[in-house]
């Protein structure tokens, strides 16, 4: 297994529970190391760019006003096989089916309002981690 690095948003439902820190120390425990951190309320614009490969979809507009409800935490973990434990450790998409202990069954709400964001792939975690941070921000 390799050291990876991979994109974490705590979402604006996540942040407004008041769970930041109950996400980030799931994310620990898992073997994961924040290596940079910081809060953003993301504008229209940023949300709609960040998540343009879903521009098809027909939840986009939904999915770009939810994200800028409020701030988001976004941080960039280091581990070992980082882009699938952070993914393990989310669960599901949907919090429905998410396994128990997850943070998407602790904290989510339905399958938009769903606590957080990992990257999915070695390319997706690249690009996320530089739309967000400067390489003067990571402290890997
Ligand atoms: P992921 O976040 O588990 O990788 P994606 O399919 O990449 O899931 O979807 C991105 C985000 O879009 C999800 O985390 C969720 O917030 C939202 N989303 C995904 N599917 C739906 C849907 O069917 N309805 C509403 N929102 C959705
Ligand atoms: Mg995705």
């Amino acid at each position: 297994m390799a050291v990876e690095r991979t994109l974490s948003i705590i979402k604006p439902d996540a942040v407004k529970k008041g769970v930041i820190g109950g996400a980030l120390h799931r994310l620990e425990l898992g073997g994961l190391k924040i290596i940079a951190t910081k809060m953003v309320h993301l504008s229209t614009v940023q949300a709609k760019a960040f998540y343009a490969v879903h521009k098809e979809r027909p939840f986009y507009n939904s999915l770009v006003e939810f994200m800028t409800t409020g701030p988001v935490v976004v941080s960039v973990l280091e581990g070992e096989n980082a882009i699938l434990k952070n993914r393990e450790i989310m669960g599901a998409t949907d919090p429905a089916k998410a396994a128990d202990g997850t943070i998407r069954k602790l904290y989510g709400a339905n399958i938009e309002n769903n606590a957080v964001h990992g990257s999915d792939g070695p390319d997706t975690a690249k690009q996320e981690i530089a739309f967000f941070f400067a390489a003067s921000e990571i402290h890997g």
